[in-house]
């Protein structure tokens, strides 16, 4: 791998209507855990997160507030900030839209899409479910009703604005089909036989209204409606059509030497997989290289939601139970594609066998018998035996392993290879029996020589579990006796690092 290349990763820029809950939280700590892995392995990493703040939703609930919707958003945002924090997400870059180099360059983008003439003005008569933000057709809803959340949707009829998408059809399906864009992939005949084939609608990208939105700068009663506004954010972060920042043509149009990953749950994949990549091909950029779409945290069997109430709060379970466990319970409970039910029980159980009796056990007895039989300090002489290499065979080639599912965004597998090498270094334990070689004094070599093991597998796992669980793991390398070097990425797949 070049020393040089880009690795730029994004969350969906959640909507300030509330407070986040534990499913926002999944995404921007699977994207966070992503970028740290990435910049141990020496990557130029980006990670941006945000918020998406415009919308009737909005302006409603500050109106009931008795607020301004800037006031009402400011405050949440500030709430969706002190979260990052607790949950130690290590984001590059917070974009909002409401920020004015964003707000220019929507308008930009609009504005030419609208001289190439991809958008049009026509009429727009349809379905609007607002707790969604969401315009469907007629064919769209199920049981006349939002085919996303079930609810009664609106009729709705005005002039507007439409994003011309049949001429982008081909390529999008060749893009769901024949690349590898959408993680999974599975889900690529559903979009390409529910969107594509049926024939590609337009988008309608403007209302009149309301008013808590972006103008059309050309248009004075027109505003931009929100995907046009929300989906432009990964690049306008970046500096498209702007001069805030200066990093597009590094990260995003970086051809070939880069590479570029959104990250999104299942209720907005067609807008990323469908209506972002069009808007590129219209604009003329290149498109990111995957998004990768996971399923829901469910409660009682129904998603996690804002508009349904049934939320967790991070914040709580933060303060009760620390960080990293809930980050190593997320992390390890959700794979891609599928639903992820929650529940306090599934996580205190996860944390007590992998965390507790896994790891945690695996740590603390290495450490108490380097204490107990050596007083904290190995003897230089050692004595290896034929059970060693399998163990060490385990460790070194857990590097490997852990770069191709991280390559391949499935977190979960990354953990559940890393656990199963934790497992065998506890089967080491049991095989080596280092309590019974304690109490012969011949056998002092081949002891020092089995925790020397250990300690090496503590190191490797250790390290490799840094970026999902970035605070406990220094106090464990602190523990090992493992300095900063010795835990570098490029010593994960190598034995006898630690000093003899
Ligand atoms: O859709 N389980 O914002 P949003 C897992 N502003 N992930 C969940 C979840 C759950 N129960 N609930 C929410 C929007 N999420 C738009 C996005 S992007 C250009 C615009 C996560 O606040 C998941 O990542 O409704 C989902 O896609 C996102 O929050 C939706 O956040």
């Amino acid at each position: 791998m070049s020393e040089h290349k880009t690795f730029y990763i994004t969350t969906p820029i959640y909507y300030p209507s509330d407070k986040l809950h534990i499913g926002h939280s999944y995404t921007t700590v699977a994207c966070d855990a992503l970028a740290r892995f990435k910049r141990m392995q020496g990557y130029d990493v980006m990670f941006l997160t945000g918020t998406d703040e415009h919308g009737q939703k909005i302006q409603d609930k500050a109106a009931d507030a008795g607020v301004t919707p800037k006031e009402y958003v400011d405050k949440i945002v500030a709430t969706v900030k002190d979260l990052w924090k607790l949950m130690d997400v290590s984001y590059d870059r917070f974009i909002r839209t409401t920020d004015d180099y964003h707000m220019e360059s929507c308008q930009k983008i609009f504005t030419k899409l609208y001289e190439q003439g991809d958008i049009y003005k026509g009429e727009y008569t349809g379905h609007y479910c607002k707790p969604c933000e969401s315009f469907w057709t007629d064919s769209q809803l199920v049981d006349g009703k939002c085919p996303d959340c079930g609810r009664e949707v609106y009729d709705a009829h005005e002039e507007a604005y439409f994003f011309k998408m049949s001429p982008f059809a081909d390529r999008i399906e060749k893009l769901l089909l024949e690349t590898d864009y959408l993680r999974p992939k599975t889900r690529a005949i559903e979009l390409v036989n529910n969107f594509i084939k049926p024939g590609l609608e337009d988008l309608c990208v403007s209302r009149t209204t309301f008013k808590w939105v972006i103008p059309v700068s050309f248009d004075e009663g027109h505003v931009v409606y929100v995907w046009i506004d929300a989906l432009s954010n990964y690049i306008t972060a970046l500096g498209y059509e702007n001069s805030r920042y200066n990093d597009f043509d590094h990260y995003w149009a970086n051809n070939g030497d880069g590479e570029v990953i959104h990250m999104v749950a299942k209720d907005i994949m067609r807008f990323h997989a469908i209506i972002w990549p069009a808007m590129l091909m219209a604009l003329d950029l290149p498109l990111p290289d995957h998004l990768a779409v996971h399923g829901w945290i469910t409660f009682n069997g129904e998603k996690m939601s804002k508009s349904l109430g049934n939320v967790v709060d991070p914040f709580v379970l933060g303060e009760r139970y620390g960080c990293d466990a809930i980050r190593y319970h997320i992390l390890r409970e959700m794979a891609l594609g599928a639903d992820s039910s929650f529940s306090n029980e599934i996580m205190i159980n996860r944390i007590n066998s992998d965390l507790a009796n896994g790891f945690g056990n695996l740590v603390s007895r290495t450490v108490a018998m380097v204490d107990k039989y050596f007083g904290g300090t190995l003897p230089t002489e050692r004595e290896s035996a034929p059970i060693d290499d399998d163990f060490k065979a385990c460790v070194t080639q857990l590097l490997a392993v852990v770069d191709g599912e991280i390559d391949k965004t499935r977190i979960k597998q990354a953990l559940e290879a890393i656990f199963t090498v934790v497992a065998r270094a506890n089967k080491y334990i049991d095989e080596t029996e280092p309590w019974k070689l304690g109490k012969d004094e011949t056998k002092r070599a081949r002891l020092a020589s089995v925790l020397y093991n250990l300690l090496e597998s503590i190191r490797v796992i250790s390290a490799l579990l840094a970026p999902f669980m970035p605070s406990t793991m220094p106090k464990v390398w602190e523990q090992i006796g493992a300095s900063e070097n010795d835990v570098k990425y490029e010593k994960l797949d190598k034995f006898g690092v630690l000093p003899e």
